[in-house]
């Protein structure tokens, strides 16, 4: 499994204006107050906090319908493409913490970038309450939150928002989508469409988790690929992880979050993660920062007992 020789990098990205209310910008410090670094350490990696990025200026940058704040959206994912592709090039395993999930436009494109330049496939697992497959004329909030899929996956109506250093894409067909219980109307259309993977609630409840994981990853080593996990906290079951700004009943348990985790080290395909959209003003005496941290620490190999190698068939 995950190399522990592979350096962890850790990068503050405290966007909140892809979000309706505010307050994830505290996202990266409550992660840290968490202790994220230190628990990823314990486990024997050398970890380096990058401290938050700070955006690029980006101007007068509009999208035709509605995005809201796109110049500043645009801005984040200009900085977190070059840091995330860059971290990955020297070897590193870049670990975005946010802020909203806007930021995986900009983290997300680093990595297929790299990736592209590497001859590797790249999926990304989008662990989620929502699809966030919105496109500036689908969304009916403007939130750019709910649009990063949509423009990682080359949909039109992003023009402007990268150049042309970072306009590697990720197929529908390597999206898979986990935990998903809210899509709006034309955004499911268009997922359909497309072709995305949902494994919604529905298909938790009869399955489990571990069925769909084991077939998730095992299309990807039939393809030799490698994956970029997104960890919305609103995921989880908000009374799991109440700190989050669009929480919807019905969400994963600790332990299939857990098990999704483990199962994701076993697998040693990851090779970049978002840990997106705490709002730590909305938290509960920061449990949900915690909850965070403890998925990353299994998501990088903290076990209850040591396992025999084994790997995912
Ligand atoms: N789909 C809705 C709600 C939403 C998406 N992502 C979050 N909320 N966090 C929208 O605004 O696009
Ligand atoms: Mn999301
Ligand atoms: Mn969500």
């Amino acid at each position: 499994p995950v190399s522990r020789d592979r350096r962890l990098a850790l990068l503050g990205a405290p966007v909140e204006s892809g979000a309706s209310r505010r307050g994830c910008a505290m996202g990266p410090a409550a992660l840290r107050v968490a202790e994220i670094g230190e628990r990823l350490r314990r486990l024997g990696y050398a970890v380096d906090d990058h401290g938050d990025v700070a955006p690029q200026p980006v101007e007068g940058l509009e999208l035709p319908g509605k995005a809201r704040d796109a110049a500043a959206i645009a801005g984040w994912a200009r900085v977190l493409a070059e840091r995330t592709y860059g971290l990955l090039q020297d070897g590193a395993t870049p670990v975005v913490l946010g802020g909203d999930h806007s930021l995986a436009m900009g983290s997300v494109a680093g990595v297929a970038r790299h990736c592209a330049e590497a001859g590797r496939e790249l999926f990304v697992l989008w662990l989620d309450a929502h699809a966030d497959f919105n496109t500036p004329s689908t969304s009916p909030s403007g939130n750019m939150h709910g649009m990063p899929v949509a423009c990682f996956c080359g949909e039109d109506g992003f023009d402007g928002v990268f150049d042309d250093a970072f306009q590697a894409r990720v197929g529908p067909a390597n999206v898979a989508m986990v935990g998903v219980r809210s899509i709006d109307e034309d955004e499911r259309t268009l997922l359909r469409k497309r072709g995305v993977e949902v494994v919604d609630m529905r298909a938790i409840d009869e399955w489990g988790v571990a069925a769909p994981m084991r077939e998730f990853l095992r299309r990807v080593k039939s393809r030799n690929g490698v994956i970029h996990v997104s960890l919305d906290v609103d995921f989880l079951d908000p009374g799991v992880a109440p700190g989050a700004g669009t929480a919807v009943p019905g969400g994963a348990t600790y332990r299939e979050a857990h098990l999704i985790m483990e199962l994701l080290y076993d697998s040693d395909r990851v090779v970049s993660a978002d840990i997106v959209e705490l709002n730590p003003f909305l938290d509960d005496r920061g449990r949900s920062a915690v909850v965070l941290a403890e998925m990353t620490a299994s998501l990088f190999g903290q076990t209850i007992l040591a396992r025999p190698a084994r790997p995912v068939s």
